[in-house]
C-alpha cells in the first residue's frame, strides 16, 4: 500500500496540518476517500497545488482512486498554466480552480467523508506527471509511478531513519517532488505528522514542534540570518537540504546555530532522490553523501570512457535505481535522449565520487538550467517569454551566482524599440510563474556570439 498510514489504525492520530488547518488520520482517509468517488473513472486531473488542506486532500484522493493528479503552480502565468492543461490531457480541475479554468471543475470538500474500500492501483500505473523545465522549449512532464515513489521514500527512510515518531516542518511548495512527494507523501507513508508552514520561513520553522525539517539551500542561508530561529531548532532530530547546492558556509553556520550538521541529498524531479548523507553517517560539506538503497552510479567523461571514484575525477552523472521515472509525456524523443543505451539515466549533473562512496555535485554539463531558490527555470523558456515582447530583438537568460538563491535569473536584451526592464518583466510575468521572472535585466548593444553565432553565455555573468 503507497500510502500505508491511512488505514492502518489511529485514525484520531494528527496527519497534517496545513494552511490553519488540521486532519486526522481519520479525516484524512474519508475525506480523500470522498475525493476518490467523485473521480474515480478519470485519467487525469489538474490540482492546483496551493499549500492547503484542498491540495492534500486532491492528490491523496487520486492515489486512492488510481487517477493521475498534475499539479499546477498557483502563481503559472496563463501561457505555462494552458501549456500544462493541454500537454497533460487533464480532463478536470480538482479542488479549487483559476480563473481562467479551461476545464470542468470537481469540488473537493474538506468535511465530505466516505468509508469505501477502493483496491490498490497497480503500482506500475502513473502516480503524478510533474511538469519540470528542459534547456529550451516549454516543460516537460515527468510521469512518476507509485512504484517509483514508494521506492524513493522508503530509501530516505532506511537513510534518515525516518519512522512514525517523527513530525515532518516544512514550507515547501506541493507542486514539486521536495515539498509534495517527500513533504506530504513521505509522511503518509512513513505515518509521521506533517506541519505544513506555509511559506518556508525561519519564523515558521522555529515555531514549529519537529523533529525533521526539509528545506532548500536558501532556506537554510535565511535560517542561519536569524539566530534565534536557528536556536530554536536545537531540539530537532535531522535537518535536511536538498534541490540545490547547499554553500558550505551555510553549512558550517547551521551546525554551529543548531548543533545539527545538516543531512544533504540529490535528486531531480525525474530521479527522485538517489543520494543522501545518512543519519548515522557522516555529513561533509560540499558532498551529497551516497547512493541510497538500490541506487546504482557511475561518471562518465565526454568520450563515454569510466571516470574513476577516486574523489578527484569529474564526470557526468549517471544512475539507476527503482525511484526513477517512466518518462517524459508525450515524448519519446526526449525521453530515449536522457538515457544511454545500456539503461542509465543521464542527470545532466557534473560530479566527483571517492572511494566511499561520497559524492559531490560540481555544477551542470548546461549553463541553460538555472537552479533559483531551488526551482529549475530553463534559459529557454525565459527567452522566448521575453522575445514575445515587441520591443525585445535578441535575449540571452542566465544564471548568476546569488548568496540568497543560489542562481538569479539575469536577462540579457538587445532592443529594437524602447522598453524599460520592469515592461520586461511584466511581459514574462503575464506568461510564466513568479520565479521564473528575470530580478534583472541588463539591455545591451549586442550579445557576444562565436564564429557559428551561438551566443557565448559563459561571457555573460
Ligand atoms: C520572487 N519574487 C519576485 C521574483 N521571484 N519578484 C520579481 N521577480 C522575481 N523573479 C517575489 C516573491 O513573489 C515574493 O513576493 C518576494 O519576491 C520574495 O521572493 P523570494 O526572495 O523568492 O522569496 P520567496 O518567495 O520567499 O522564495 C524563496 C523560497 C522559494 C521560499 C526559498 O524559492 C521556494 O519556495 N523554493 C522552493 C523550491 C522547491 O521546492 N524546489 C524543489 C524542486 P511577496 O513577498 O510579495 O510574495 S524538486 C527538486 O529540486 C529535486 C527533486 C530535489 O532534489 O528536491
Ligand atoms: P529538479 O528537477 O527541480 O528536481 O532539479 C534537479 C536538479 O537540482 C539536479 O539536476 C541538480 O542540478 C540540482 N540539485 C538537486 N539537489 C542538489 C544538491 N543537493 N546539490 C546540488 N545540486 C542539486
Amino acid at each position: 500500500m503507497l500510502l500505508r498510514s491511512l488505514g492502518a489504525g489511529a485514525d484520531a492520530a494528527e496527519a497534517v496540518e496545513i494552511g490553519g488547518v488540521r486532519l486526522t488520520r481519520g479525516d484524512l482517509l474519508g475525506g480523500a476517500t470522498a475525493v476518490a468517488e467523485r473521480i474515480v473513472g478519470a485519467q487525469r486531473v489538474a490540482v492546483l497545488a496551493t499549500p492547503a488542506a484542498s491540495t492534500v486532500l486532491a492528490v491523496v484522493g487520486c492515489l486512492i482512486a488510481g487517477v493521475t493528479a498534475v499539479p499546477v503552480p498557483p502563481d503559472s502565468g496563463p501561457a505555462e498554466r494552458r501549456h500544462i492543461l493541454a500537454d497533460s490531457g487533464a480532463q478536470a480541475w480538482l479542488g479549487p480552480a483559476p480563473d481562467d479554468a479551461g476545464l470542468p471543475g470537481i469540488p473537493v470538500r474538506r468535511h465530505a467523508r466516505s468509508w469505501h474500500s477502493f483496491p490498490e492501483p497497480d503500482s506500475a500505473a502513473t502516480a503524478l506527471i510533474m511538469y519540470t523545465s528542459g534547456t529550451t522549449g516549454a516543460p516537460k512532464g515527468v510521469m512518476v509511478s507509485r512504484r517509483a515513489i514508494a521506492a524513493g521514500l522508503d530509501a530516505v527512510a532506511d537513510a534518515w531513519a525516518w519512522t512514525s515518531a517523527d513530525t515532518l516542518v516544512h514550507g515547501l511548495p506541493l507542486f514539486h517532488l521536495h515539498g509534495l512527494v517527500l513533504g506530504v507523501l513521505g509522511p503518509l507513508r512513513q505515518g509521521s505528522a506533517l506541519i505544513h508552514t506555509g511559506r518556508p520561513t525561519p519564523e515558521a520553522y522555529a515555531a514549529a514542534p519537529g523533529t525533521l525539517y526539509f528545506g532548500v539551500p536558501t532556506v537554510w542561508s535565511r535560517v542561519v540570518e536569524n539566530g534565534t530561529a536557528a536556536a530554536e531548532l536545537k531540539s530537532a532530530r535531522l535537518l535536511v537540504s536538498g534541490s540545490a547546492p547547499l554553500p558550505a558556509p551555510v553549512f558550517d553556520k547551521l551546525a554551529a546555530l543548531t548543533g545539527h550538521a545538516p543531512v544533504e541529498r540529490y535528486g531531480m524531479t525525474e530521479t527522485g532522490i538517489t543520494l543522501s548523507a545518512r543519519a548515522a553517517g557522516e555529513r561533509r560539506p560540499g558532498w551529497v553523501g551516497s547512493p541510497l538503497l538500490g541506487v546504482q552510479t557511475r561518471l562518465r567523461d565526454d568520450d563515454g570512457a569510466d571516470v574513476p571514484a577516486d574523489g578527484v575525477g569529474i564526470g557526468g552523472l549517471q544512475v539507476r535505481g527503482p525511484m526513477l521515472f517512466d518518462g517524459y509525456l508525450g515524448r519519446p524523443e526526449a525521453t530515449a535522449a536522457s538515457w544511454t543505451g545500456d539503461g542509465w539515466f543521464t542527470t545532466g549533473d557534473v560530479a566527483v565520487a571517492d572511494a566511499d562512496g561520497f559524492h559531490r555535485i560540481v555544477g551542470r554539463a548546461s549553463v541553460d538550467l538555472i537552479k533559483t531558490g531551488g526551482f529549475r527555470v530553463g534559459a529557454g523558456e525565459v527567452e522566448t517569454a521575453l522575445l514575445g515582447h515587441p520591443a525585445v530583438a535578441e535575449a540571452a537568460v542566465v544564471g548568476v551566482a546569488d548568496d540568497d538563491l543560489g542562481q538569479r535569473i539575469v536577462a540579457h536584451v538587445v532592443l529594437r524599440d524602447t522598453a524599460t526592464a520592469q515592461q520586461l518583466i511584466d511581459h514574462v510575468a503575464a506568461d510564466l510563474s513568479i520565479h521564473k521572472r528575470p530580478r534583472e535585466i541588463r539591455i545591451v548593444d549586442t550579445l557576444p556570439r562565436n564564429a557559428m553565432g551561438k551566443v557565448q553565455k559563459k561571457l555573460l555573468s
